[in-house]
């Protein structure tokens, strides 16, 4: 790895893939909150895991399943140091983000939740942060209840402490929108549920990327979060839970891996975090999920999150210039996306005149569906910045609009 203080060219060197060209321009990657691009250790993790030592863990005595299970635990440590949590066991690997919060309203449904209870989510949620919480409603009779959002893209938090009560038994909210960039209160919205004795599980598939997570200084039950938008590969995605909660639950998926014992009459579970991990995961790309991490952290999250905030303040400062672009998403404090429109534009028009031009960008409702309601829009264009663009690519962007917007006017 090149990468040994903030070096934009070092950088770019590491990622092989933003080096071509699309339509016949140089590729401009901005659709970093959808998936990110994956620097060469990365793959080269992967592929050493394939070409050298595949095997199946935690069940062989084996040599290859010895250094398998090894590599893979490495990584359970390393995501245990990455976001400060107490014990590795607290660390559920998963399919994704969608996995963790699937599992968690699945779990909660078995033995927690009661018809008497209110689920509190945000308007700002992320599909897969709403529907396994409808679903979990309707089966178990509990009320979902919605906290607004305001104009500028901020959680109304007046709301949220009105709406918080004794009967709220869960608080699910993300710590960064996708779609408008806003960076939630997620410490103050924990302490509150915290008053009232609900858990707090908080979406990080956006702040996990581009901020440093401390789980313990936050006080989450839960924290979900995806490895391919970290750098890591697809399929892999982490589940923070507090021991003592996990501890309580009942197990998820039955399987392999999961049991202690099991009879044709009955089964006992593992201990943490094997109840939570039935069958074979996805092993080689957790191992390269060390990799993304080791990597995210030679390269600083501090210095990502500084330099992505240099990148949207050019971003803003630019494209605020075209005349009839609206923005959706102005909170005080954002991450590097920009969700926009202009004015008589259908967004989706934008989008293939930017990718024609090169320039890749996300447009549609971003899968947060109620967030387009909320502003009576069809849906937005989305930037969304990584710390490998750069302030050139900012400049492709704005052309690139201004070129769109004359085409369609
Ligand atoms: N929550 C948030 C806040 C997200 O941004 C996403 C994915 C998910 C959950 C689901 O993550 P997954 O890895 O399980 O799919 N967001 C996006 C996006 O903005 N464009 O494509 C995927």
């Amino acid at each position: 790895m090149e990468v040994k203080t903030f070096d934009i060219e070092a950088i770019r060197r590491d990622f092989p893939v933003l080096d071509q060209e699309v339509n016949g321009y140089p590729l401009v990657y901005l659709d970093n909150a959808a998936t990110s691009q994956k620097p060469t250790v990365v793959v080269d993790s992967l592929r050493d895991y394939y070409l050298k030592i595949n095997s199946n863990i935690h069940r062989g005595v084996h040599h290859l399943s010895q250094v398998a299970t090894d590599a893979f635990e490495q990584t359970r440590e390393k995501v245990r140091d990455f976001i400060n949590a107490e014990h590795s066991h607290e660390i559920i690997f998963t399919s994704g983000t969608t996995e963790g919060i699937n599992l968690v309203a699945h779990v909660l449904g078995k033995k927690v939740i009661e018809p008497w209870h209110e689920i509190l989510i945000s308007e700002m949620e992320h599909h897969s942060n709403i529907v396994p919480w409808q679903l979990l409603a309707e089966y178990t009779g509990a009320k979902l209840v919605t906290i607004p959002i305001t104009d500028e893209g901020e959680l109304d938090m007046e709301e949220y402490h009105t709406l918080l009560n004794e009967n709220t038994a869960i608080v699910a909210v993300s710590h960064i929108s996708n779609s408008l960039g806003t960076i939630n209160p997620v410490k103050e919205i924990i302490a509150s549920a915290h008053e009232v004795n609900a858990w707090v599980l908080i979406d990080g598939a956006q702040s996990a990327p581009h901020m440093r997570i401390d789980v313990r200084d936050l006080d989450a039950d839960f924290y979900v979060f995806s490895a391919h938008k970290m750098c890591g590969p697809t399929g892999v995605g982490v589940l923070y839970g507090k021991e003592s909660i996990l501890n309580e639950l009942p197990p998820y998926k039955g399987g392999g891996e999961m049991i202690s014992e099991v009879s044709m009459e009955k089964s006992t579970y593992a201990d943490l975090p094997h109840k939570f991990e039935a069958g074979t995961p996805n092993i080689g790309e957790v191992v390269a999920f060390k990799s993304a991490l080791d990597y995210l952290d030679e390269v600083g999250l501090e210095n990502i999150a500084a330099y992505e905030h240099e990148l949207l303040a050019y971003a803003m400062e630019k494209l605020s210039t075209i005349e009839g672009i609206v923005f959706h998403g102005t909170a005080k404090k954002k991450t590097s996306v920009i969700s926009f429109n202009l004015k008589g534009i259908h967004p989706y028009d934008v989008g293939m005149i930017l990718d024609k031009l090169g320039v890749a960008v996300r447009t549609g409702h971003h899968c947060t569906q109620p967030v387009m309601k909320r502003y009576d829009i069809p849906g937005t264009v989305r930037a969304s910045m990584a710390f490998y663009n750069t302030k050139e690519e900012i400049d492709r962007l704005y052309n690139a609009v201004l070129k769109a917007q004359q085409m369609l006017s």
